[in-house]
């Protein structure tokens, strides 16, 4: 919309149509009441427009430093996708009532058009549509790139899909991810080394301590290749240090399902990849979503603002329930059974001893937990409330409780990949800086102090 110091706005093409004089007239017609109404029209839009911005009644909230762009991208053509078809609808509904049949209406006559209106309306959405790359091409490449200047360390994980789980492999010490989903093959004369870098034999079925697939006949190596990886080696990852130094201090676990740390301002980088069919990792909190193809590497890149935790101890995470009942009721809902309780110096009533009933702040673990009549835990913050839990709480004159929706993200599969894929859900947690370097990026106590040898050595010899 264009804003002129003499009039505020400039009056649209249909204003200055209707003001009469062939268009030539610049002054919308009517006095400032006129004015005065179109300008509050076009301030509710603004307003309008700058709640959006806020993008609490649509979009989940916002974690990651790429996702205001991905928003203001997303609203912008939002809104102008919006009065386009507004316009569209409006124009379209203004000529099916004009234009009705009547009976003394004339046969409609040829028209040739008008080159003017028909350049305006090819022009007009080229210009936007070209603006709208641009701005796209920034946001992306914010999103897949990173920001080129940045200077912090990259924490580097894979995360490999399967139906219907996430895996998770964090890069260790070194931030160098080793080499996964190597697989054997039927013809293959060796077993990859095993975990602790030896030769590695495998039995399977009739079949004992094989050197290798190509010992058996084709069928049965690839069932005994399948078993190798299920038991022995879900992920294909290559023990050998030799061939693959960097996976040495990578953290890994064979099963699939645990959450997802991430650390918060650094950028993280995450490489994914599937081990059966297409899967896709969608963080909708960080605005972060690629496919997880089956023999590629998506790489994501983000940087998280908010820490898990920090999300949790906002007043908007928690809520207190007066009525129990009501509670009851709720956490019995899907969408509600991951709330869990509070417990701390506001609970009420309060326990007089670590044995009595009431809420009680256990020193030694560091938590605070409810008892029972029996002064016996009913509850501390870890477990899980339900009815039985509730009543007993009741019991004991425990007249609120607030509860808090538990500090993760959801990292959910946007691809339909089987039977389970609304199965398919993962946690994200973000981890402040320290905690993160604290538990993913710290060489363990005994390769430190070889290290430490190495060292001393060196200094000895010299
Ligand atoms: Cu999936």
């Amino acid at each position: 919309m264009l804003v002129t110091k003499e009039y505020g706005l400039v009056p649209s093409r249909s204003e200055r149509i209707c003001s009469g004089v062939n268009g030539t007239a610049t002054r919308p017609a009517g006095g400032p009441a006129k004015r005065r109404r179109v300008r509050a029209a076009v301030g509710a839009v603004l307003a309008m427009a700058g709640e959006a911005s806020a993008v609490s009644w649509w979009l989940p909230p916002n974690h990651s430093e790429h996702g205001a762009g991905m928003d203001s991208l997303f609203l912008l053509i939002f809104w102008i996708t919006m009065a386009v078809m507004v316009g569209t609808f409006a124009v379209m509904i203004y000529f099916l009532v004009k234009y009705r049949y009547r009976p003394e209406t004339k046969k409609a006559h040829y028209s040739q058009g008008n080159i003017k209106v028909e350049m305006a309306w090819t022009i007009t959405p080229a210009i936007i549509l070209a603006f709208i790359s641009l701005y796209s091409k920034g946001v992306w490449d914010h999103y897949r790139h990173g920001k080129k200047d940045d200077t912090r360390k990259v924490a580097r994980l894979l995360v490999v899909g399967q139906t219907f789980q996430w895996n998770v492999v964090y890069a260790g010490a070194d931030g160098k991810l080793g080499r996964y989903l190597a697989y054997p093959k039927p013809t293959d004369k060796k077993w990859p080394k095993g975990a602790d870098g030896k030769d590695f034999t495998f039995t399977f079925g009739k079949y004992e301590d094989t050197a290798g697939p190509a010992d058996m006949p084709h069928d049965d190596a690839v069932a005994a290749i399948n078993a190798y990886i299920d038991q022995e080696n879900p992920l294909g990852k290559v023990f050998d240090p030799k061939e693959d130094p960097d996976g040495a201090d990578d953290n890994w676990e064979k099963q699939p399902g645990r959450p997802i740390y991430v650390p918060k301002g650094r950028p993280v980088e995450v490489h994914l990849s599937s081990k059966d069919v297409l899967h896709s990792f969608f963080v909708p909190d960080l605005r972060v979503k690629l496919d997880a193809v089956p023999g590629l590497r998506g790489i994501v890149r983000f940087v998280a603002t908010t820490t898990t935790k920090e999300i949790e101890d906002r007043p908007e995470s928690r809520r207190t329930f007066a009525n129990l009942d009501e509670l009851a009721a709720l956490i019995k809902t899907p969408e509600h059974e991951k709330l869990q309780i509070v417990i701390d110096e506001k609970s009420e009533p309060k326990a007089a001893d670590a044995k009595a009933p009431g809420a009680w702040h256990d020193k030694r673990a560091g938590e605070w937990r409810y008892n029972g009549k029996d002064g016996k835990p009913i509850v501390n913050g870890r477990m899980q409330l339900n009815g039985q839990r509730i009543e007993a709480l009741k019991g004991i004159g425990v007249k609120s409780i607030t509860m808090v929706r538990p500090g993760f993200l959801d990292l959910v599969c946007a691809e339909l990949c089987g039977q389970g894929h609304y199965t398919m859900q993962g946690q994200v947690i973000v981890l402040s800086d320290q905690e993160y370097a604290e538990q993913f990026e710290t060489k363990p106590e005994a390769e430190e102090e070889a290290d430490a040898g190495r060292e001393k050595a060196a200094v000895a010899r010299q």
